[in-house]
């Protein structure tokens, strides 16, 4: 905290909102929020925020955020005290459990989850105290196809390269637009800036995207794909590559199992027979594989657009394959891991091996999916709570989660909710989702607690320690959410509502060093016994950590003290290569060709047939907004409407849809919704595009802002019965609706 003025104080604090992880300074008179900007002492983000960081005030401020705990009573939310909350939460949960087994209590994990360290820390720990089979999340509506590629290639889920941008002199970028929404799985703020460098030093970005988005509009190329095409695309090129002698693996040549494997699978897939199946012609394919070849430093980067695909684990794989067999896996300028001082799984265990991973361990009880990582999938949560017999989802937990809205068919899944015997949800809304729920427990504002990013330094574009201290108290009769999950596990563990959240934590944390640290485990208690809660994992994380004191052993190593004694956080430089100690696979090798993958191979050929639907229908994200839930803050939610239809000219003209006027869309499962058409040449011939996490029209929400302007809920026309088979992941793009003025 630094005093500017009388009474003013300027405070840093990592954004919550998205991946970006940018560094605010949030300047305060007394109590209250003057500003926010970016915090150009940041050594990460230097400055860099988008209007969603401003806004934050407009979070911290908001009157429809819920600030005490409320009790459904006789259909009507009334607010209770926190006792009588987890005293109901007692009275009712666990009969349930007794009565029909722990698999009856699912969760559904949200995306807000991962971007506050009390709430991600302690839902793992609630996870592991629910042990059910019934675990649901935004995972499987976004990026479980990269997660289970990166597992059966490097042996650990989060060991997952990203472009080194600020040394790479071409970037091939498919399905992602970073210039809306600010970088995923790939954390890096002021995305334009660092093209702009990348640009000026010469090099060249390439875009492939069924829309001319905003980061297509400041490439040197942009290509159009047929949605769902992209796995035929990157076959393509990977034939190209054994096909014109470009394969060449460098250092990596010692390090990778399945090569030939890879060059049989893809043997057929010719680009001149992908051409018609992706909408981009061969010799496109051919050019794309050898200036990725050909170019030194060269990354190739795939997000959302390519998981939401029925192939979307297939096309994860491939695009790593390509960086792998054009050398530029693990090399500056290329596809590089990062090396994160905590929490960072694939920097524990015995370096260069592992156990690998295995999906598949249980099915879904209704459909059969198998389970990937502990999960099922989010498109299998409405059928879990609606199909009677053993192993039925009688009550739900969620956590930031708005699945109403923000998954397939929410319509189904809104009647489905309503049928469980009780349902929990830890978020600071009474909308879409949580209105259904029997409990609402809120958290605090960003401001209120402190917090450090677990995930997103495992996909930074540089190595960096940042934590941010808490600007505000708790305010009097709110709590903490690290201290919700707590009594919540205290009463999964018989404990009682009453049970004393603190002792449970000394205990909780006891059995992880215990396990962790063998003979050394007291002396590590003792030197963590000053801190409790998500700070005390944070520095056992620190310390243990590839960059940590190691509790004195590495006596120039991160703590949470050092970390905290730079406020605006800490660079600790560029990625380096970490090939092969980064690897957990059981050969030590990098798997080029596990088997799954190569078997779904046949699975794209079977599929290169397919006729060209009339109209599909795809997502898309705006700068000011975010997901489902940001609609009710002013800053973000005037200037136009932006829930709109975007279409092609020619489709416009051809469905008698005029620019302005209303658009009805209706998908497979029948449900029609309504937006005003864009007509714009920015879309792919046959593409429609709405963006999701809109449709605030539904009963009982209290969304007042976002209520006035609801847009429609994309999700409600999309099919549910749509996934990728070897994720579990859901089809999000590329699926047929019909289009008709309204
Ligand atoms: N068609 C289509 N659907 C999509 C996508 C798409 O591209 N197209 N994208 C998918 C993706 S990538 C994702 S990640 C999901 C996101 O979908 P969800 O995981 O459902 O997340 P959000 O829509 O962001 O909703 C967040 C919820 O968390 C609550 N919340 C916000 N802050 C806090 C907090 O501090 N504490 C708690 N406890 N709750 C909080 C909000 O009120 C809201 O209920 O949507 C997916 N759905
Ligand atoms: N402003 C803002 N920022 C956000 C979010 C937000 O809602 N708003 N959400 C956050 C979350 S949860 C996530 S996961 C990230 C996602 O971050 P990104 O992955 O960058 O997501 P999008 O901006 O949706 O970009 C996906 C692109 O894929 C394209 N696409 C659709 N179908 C296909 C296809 O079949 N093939 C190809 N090649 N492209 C296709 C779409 O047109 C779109 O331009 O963004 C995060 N940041
Ligand atoms: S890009 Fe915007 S929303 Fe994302 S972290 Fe930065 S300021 Fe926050
Ligand atoms: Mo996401």
């Amino acid at each position: 905290m630094s005093t500017t003025a009388a009474n003013e104080t300027s405070h840093y604090r990592i954004c919550p909102i998205c991946e970006a992880c940018c560094g605010l300074e949030v300047r305060m008179s007394d109590r209250k929020v003057i500003g926010i900007r970016g915090a150009e002492a940041d050594p990460f983000s230097k400055g860099y925020i988008c209007p969603k960081g401003v806004a934050v005030k407009d979070l911290h401020e908001d009157p429809d955020r819920i600030r005490t705990p409320l009790i459904k009573r006789n259909g009507q939310f009334v607010p209770a005290s926190w006792d009588d909350a987890f005293e109901e939460i007692e009275r009712r949960l666990p009969p349930i459990l007794a009565k029909h087994g722990r698999d009856a209590l699912g969760a559904s994990l949200g995306n807000p989850s991962s971007h506050k360290y009390g709430l991600i820390l302690y839902t793992t720990r609630l996870l592991k105290t629910m042990g059910s089979k019934n675990l649901f999340s935004a995972s499987t509506l976004d990026q479980m196809p990269k997660q289970l590629s990166n597992g059966l290639m490097f042996g650990h889920w989060l060991t997952l390269p990203v472009p080194d941008i600020e040394r790479c002199d071409y970037l091939l970028m498919l399905g992602a637009n970073p210039m809306a929404s600010n970088g995923s799985l790939w954390t890096v703020p002021d995305f334009r800036g660092k093209v702009k460098a990348l640009r000026a030093r010469g090099g060249k970005l390439v875009v492939i995207d069924p829309r001319r988005t905003e980061t297509a509009e400041i490439a040197d190329a942009h290509h159009f794909i047929r949605p769902g095409g992209d796995a035929f695309l990157l076959l393509g090129m990977v034939h190209t590559l054994f096909d014109e002698n470009l394969v060449k693996l460098g250092r990596l040549a010692g390090h990778v199992n399945g090569l030939e494997e890879v060059r049989a699978a893809v043997k057929d897939f010719a680009p001149e027979a992908m051409a018609a199946r992706c909408g981009i012609e061969a010799g496109v394919i051919r050019e794309l594989a050898r200036t990725l070849a050909t170019t030194q430093h060269a990354a190739v980067y795939g997000r959302i657009g390519t998981c939401v695909q029925e192939f979307g684990t297939l096309n994860s794989w491939l695009v790593d394959v390509l960086n792998v067999l054009t050398g530029h896996l693990d090399e500056p300028g290329g596809a590089m891991f990062t090396k994160a001082a905590a929490f960072a799984a694939n920097t524990t265990g015995k370096p260069g091996s592992g156990r690998g991973v295995v999906t598949g361990r249980w099915k879904s009880r209704v459909s059969g999916s198998p389970e990937v990582y502990g999960e099922i999938p989010m498109n299998c949560m409405a059928e879990e709570m609606e199909t009677p017999g053993p192993g039925q989802v009688k009550a739900l937990i969620t956590v930031a989660s708005n699945p109403v809205l923000s998954a397939p068919n929410g319509p189904r899944l809104a009647a489905a909710l309503d049928g469980l015997d009780f349902m929990v949800s830890l978020d600071i809304y009474i909308n879409e989702t949580t209105r259904h729920a029997d409990v609402i427990l809120p958290g605090v504002s960003p401001l209120e607690e402190s917090h450090y990013d677990v995930p997103f330094p495992m996909f930074s574009h540089r190595n960096h320690a940042r934590f941010s201290e808490a600007i505000l108290p708790v305010p009097e009769g709110q709590q903490q959410e690290w201290k919700t999950m707590l009594k919540l596990i205290g009463i999964l563990r018989g404990k009682g509502a009453k049970a004393d959240v603190l002792a449970l934590d000394d205990e909780l944390m006891a059995e992880d060093v215990n396990k962790q640290m063998g003979e050394h485990a007291q002396a590590v208690l003792q030197a963590l016994s000053g801190r409790r809660g998500p700070e005390r994992l944070l520095d056992y994380a620190l310390r243990t950590g590839p960059w940590g004191d190691h509790f004195g052993r590495q006596p120039d190593g991160l703590n949470l003290d050092k970390v905290r004694a730079a406020p605006a956080g800490l660079d600790l430089g560029a990625l380096a290569p970490r090939i092969p100690e980064v690897l957990r696979t059981p050969s030590g090798k990098i798997e080029l060709a596990p088997p799954m993958l190569i078997a779904d191979v046949e699975r794209a050929r079977a599929d290169l047939s397919r006729p060209v639907d009339d109209v599909v229908i795809i997502g898309r994200r705006h700068v000011r907004s975010n997901n489902s839930w940001m609609h009710n803050l002013p800053l973000l939610a005037k200037g136009p409407n932006r829930c709109t239809a975007l279409i092609h000219p020619s489709d416009a003209e051809r469905l008698g849809l005029a620019h302005g006027a209303q658009a009805r869309i209706t998908g497979r499962n029948g449900h029609p919704i309504q937006a005003q058409v864009e007509v714009s040449d920015e879309m792919m011939p046959g593409v429609i595009s709405v963006p999701h996490g809109w449709g605030h029209d539904l009963p009982d929400a209290q969304l007042k802002l976002a209520g006035e302007r609801p847009g429609a809920n994309l999700n409600a026309v999309l099919d549910e019965k749509l996934l990728d088979p070897l994720s579990g992941n859901a089809v999000l793009g590329g699926v047929p609706v019909t289009v008709a003025p309204a």
